[in-house]
Parts: structure tokens; sequence; C-alpha cells
């Protein structure tokens, strides 16, 4: 009776592993301050950061409804002057190194007939131990033209090819010419 049970233990030990270290990975910058664009744009007054402060930590993401007009509360923006592109980051440090396995990213895109906003082209997440020497992990090409940018906001999910391990985490936002801002409100840092 015991060997034919065992298998059906064996199965129900290796799902429930399964299931624990799926359960294991956490938001590690949960409530964690930043600095801001480390060699980009600076964020944009308008949408102050101190104010708010962290809000791209802070669990909320622009409530529907609103828009780039009222989400000064929820968006934080890069921006620079004219349509010729722009950059900016994050960075985030740990209290101690953390394996890394997937940033989430929560941007935001409004399609007018005038002017509109679009989602990054390219988010970049490198990795460093120390803040100094950093090395990029994984480079995500926004797959659709920006005709195709949903009005709102949109979670991205970028998983590292390989968990990595660091203590500093950078995300870097790029978008090419054609526009000058990059909204986003909220990012996740998903590890162990
Ligand atoms: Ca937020």
């Amino acid at each position: 009776m015991l060997r034919k049970v065992t298998p059906v233990v064996v199965l129900l030990l290796a799902v429930m592993v399964a299931s624990v270290s799926a359960q294991e990975l956490t938001n590690l910058v949960a409530g964690l301050s930043y600095t801001v664009s480390p060699h980009g744009e600076p964020f944009y007054e308008n949408f102050p950061e101190s104010k708010y402060a962290p809000k791209l930590t802070d669990g909320e993401t622009l409530p529907q409804g609103q828009t780039h007009n009222t989400g000064y509360p929820w968006l934080m923006a890069f921006r620079r002057p004219g349509t010729v592109g722009v950059d900016g980051g994050v960075i985030f440090e740990l209290a101690e190194a953390k394996e890394i396995h997937q940033v989430n990213v929560s941007v935001y895109a409004n399609k007018m007939a005038a002017y509109s906003f679009y989602n990054p082209d390219i988010v970049t997440v490198s990795v460093s131990d120390d803040g100094e020497e950093w090395a990029e992990v994984v480079k995500w090409n926004n797959p659709l033209s920006r005709d195709e940018h949903p009005t709102g906001i949109r979670w991205v999910e970028i998983a590292l090819p390989n968990p990595v391990k660091g203590q500093f985490i950078q995300v870097f936002f790029t978008s090419h010419t054609g526009t000058s801002l990059i909204f986003v409100d909220e990012i996740e840092v998903l590890g162990r």
C-alpha cells in the first residue's frame, strides 16, 4: 500500500516545492526610496516627486479615469523640451545583495489629436554590487509601434534572461525622437 502511495506523495511534494519557490519572489523595492535620473533628463517639476515620495514604490498606479492632467500624485515624468526624444532612470539601493529575477514597470501613454504621449521605446535594467560598476542585464525594446500604445497605464513585465545578484538596480527609460516626455507611476523589482 505504501508503495502505491509514495509516488503520489513525491509528486505532491514536488508541486508544493515548486509553488513555494514561485511564491518566494517578492517585490524587493516596495516602499523603498530611490535616486532619480542618474544620467538622463531630470524629472519634470510639474509632476513633483518630493511631495509624494516615493511615488514609484508606493504600490499605487494612476486610477482609472485619471490622465496626465490630473495625475500629478501618481505619475512621474522625465522631460526634455522639444520633440527630440528623452531618457531618464531610477536607481534603487537594497539593504543587501539579492537575486533579481524580473522588473515590472507601469508606464503611461495618451493619444490625442494635437500631441501624444508614448510608452518608452527602450527599458534597460542594470545591476551593480557597489553602485559604481554596472552590468546591463536586460534591454526591453517596445514591440509596439507608437500608434499601438494603449491610452492609460500599462504594466510592462521584463524578465531577466537569468537571475542576477546585486545590491543596486538601475531601471533606465529611453524614448527616441518625436516625443518629449516619459510617464512612469510604479516600478517593481521581483527577486529573493
Ligand atoms: Ca506609484
